[in-house]
This record gives C-alpha cells, structure tokens and sequence, in this order.
C-alpha cells in the first residue's frame, strides 16, 4: 500500500460526508475517493463526478467494491455498526462517524467482531483528539505542567439546532464529544453522571432542555462540569479548561480574526462545527490515511466508541430520571492496549 493512494469508499454524502469526500480528495496526500453512497442519489452522483468517483446504488456495494481499500461511514448513527460489521467482515479498514452505534450492545458486536478479525480495523470519528488546542492541553497535563487533573471545566455551545432536537440529543450528539475528550485527556473512565436543567432560554422548543449541566465523575474522582447550550444564538463556542494540582491548562484563541474600529474591537467566532473544527478534521483523516499506509491502527478506537456510548446512554438515563446513575463499562482488552 505505502507507494499507491488509499482509495476510499464514503457512505453519506449530507454535510459532513460531502466535506469528507472534499478532503480525501483535495486536501489530504496519499488518498483518492472511488465510490460513493447516499440515498440522496442526485447528491451523491453530483460528487462522484466531482471527485472521479462511482455512485453507488447500495451501501454494501460500496464497502464491497473491488476498487476501495477503506472506508468512511458518514450515514445516520442507526446504520453505523451494521456497515461498520460489514467493513470488518470485508477485512477494511474504516472510519466511522460518532456515535460508533447508538446503544452499547450494538457496540459490543462490532468490539467482538473486530477481535473476531483478529486485526485493529474500525476508528471512530472523535475529530477533538486532532484538533491542536485540545492537544496542547493533553501534552500540558501528561508532562505533569500542571501537577495532577482535579476538575475539568467543558462547555459546549451551539447556536442553534432543529426542532427535531431532543433533550436526549444533547447527550448523544454533542456531549458524546466531550465524554469522549475527557475519558482521553485525563486518561480514566467515566464512572457516574448526572443532569441538571435549571432556568431554562425562551428560544428553545419546548420539549428541549436548553441550557443543560451535565456532571461526570471519572474513577480517580476528577469532576467533569459540561454546560451544554444547543441554542446560544451567538455563534459555535466550545471551551475547556483542566484545573490541576499546580496550575490550569485550557484552550487557545478560537477567533478566526479581528478587526479595530471607533475603539472598538471585533471578534470573528465560528458559526458552526465543521468551520471550528475543518483542521481537526483534516488532521483525522490525513492521520487515518497514513496509518492504513504503514499498516497501524490510530486514533479513538472501537472500545473508545462503546465507552462513549456507555457514558451518553447513562446521561440519558440521567436526563430522564433526574438520578445520579452509574456506568459501567466492560475491562478494556488487550487487544486495545
Ligand atoms: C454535532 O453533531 C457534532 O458532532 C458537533 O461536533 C457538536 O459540537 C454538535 O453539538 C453536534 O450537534
């Protein structure tokens, strides 16, 4: 493989597929987009052309084609692990959105699968673990600048989102992101959580709990505060700060300019997530790509996904009962190490 470019199959060409055929294509080395899957099928044949690419009329068709080495699934999180199965049934390495499924034991299946297989083929989407701020804060922490993580500060505001949006998704869909990064910046799983909604913003639906506070409690019992806010209005805005014995590492500038003016100063913000994290996203995939070329599996991987989903499900859980609930998650295998 290391001499030729990885051809890719993408399954789901809505927003951030589209974006994922763009980058394989245009913006990262080593790689080249051959098939495509959508059920939008003018959409997805709109891209193929684009990129040089085939369109599809099938999902498996495409993980099956002889043409593609590797494979992103970009399709609603209900497909993810059945075509994430398939793709280690077909021996290919592939990239899968977040959620890895929705529910753990969909999760459980492909972790088996994949051992089953015997070899590391499934990265799930947690673009955060590529984004530079984040990493800079992970370095700051694991060099000991800071002495040892006590509490974590995350908030996550979107500026809005659809009707359709439920208090559950907020769980799901945008804390999952920040489970995710904590479980990897401190090192340790998440064992408790709990959800709290206390005044609530008029420009929500109703049945949306917007703003909300979620707290997770990881083994060593750091505190993980997580302001969840889907209708902030004002722009993307994700902050993090780790407090530790010693001192505080956060996040940089996510600005994306500035101007002065009647002494005043402007600030330009990103509206939405794949303007705040395009970089990290690049950086994933180019990441995935070189690691399919020197035959190693990197990034978040399937026990990443099913502890992640283990956590989102418990904030669910949380959400619903306005209990404390306890998570518990299966011992990581070797095969993960
Ligand atoms: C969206 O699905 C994402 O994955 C974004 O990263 C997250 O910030 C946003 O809240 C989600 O809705």
């Amino acid at each position: 493989m290391s001499n030729q470019l990885v051809r890719v199959g993408i399954i789901g060409c809505g927003n951030i597929g589209a974006d994922h055929v763009d980058r394989v294509a245009n913006q990262v080395s080593g790689s080249r987009v051959t098939a495509l899957f959508d059920v939008a099928t003018e959409r997805a044949q709109e891209l193929a052309t684009k990129v040089g690419a085939v369109a599809l009329a099938t999902a498996p068709e495409v993980i099956n084609h002889p043409d593609v080495d590797a494979v992103i699934i970009a399709s609603p999180g209900e497909f993810h692990a059945a075509l994430t199965l398939e793709c280690i049934a077909a021996g290919k390495p592939v990239l899968c959105e977040k959620p890895l499924a929705p529910t753990v034991e969909e999760c459980e299946t492909v972790v088996a699968a994949e051992q089953a297989a015997g070899r590391r083929l499934v990265q799930v989407g947690f673009m955060r673990r590529n984004d530079v701020g984040y990493r800079h804060m992970k370095e700051n922490l694991d060099r000991g600048n800071i002495g040892e993580a006590l509490i974590v500060h995350c908030e996550h505001r979107n500026p809005d989102v659809p009707d359709s949006f439920t208090s559950e998704m907020s769980m799901t869909d945008s804390v999952i992101h920040e489970i995710d990064t904590a479980r990897w910046l401190l090192g340790e799983e998440i064992v408790r959580v709990r959800v709290i909604a206390g005044k609530q913003t008029p420009n929500a639906a109703p049945h949306l709990n917007d703003p909300q506070l979620v707290i997770l409690e990881s083994e060593s019992g750091v505190l993980v505060s997580v302001e969840v806010f889907v209708n902030a209005k004002y722009g993307y805005d994700v902050r993090c700060e780790i407090v530790g014995s010693n001192g505080v590492t956060s996040l940089g500038s996510q600005d994306l300019g500035q101007y002065v003016s009647n002494i005043q100063r402007n600030v330009t913000m990103p509206a939405n997530w794949r303007i705040r994290f395009g970089d990290a996203y690049r950086a994933e995939i180019q990441d995935w790509i070189n690691g399919i070329h020197a035959g190693e599996s990197r990034g978040a991987n399937s026990y990443d996904g099913l502890c992640a989903t283990a956590v989102a499900q418990a904030a669910v859980r949380a959400v619903k009962t306005g209990q404390t609930v306890n998570v518990t998650v299966p011992e990581k295998p070797a095969f993960y190490a």
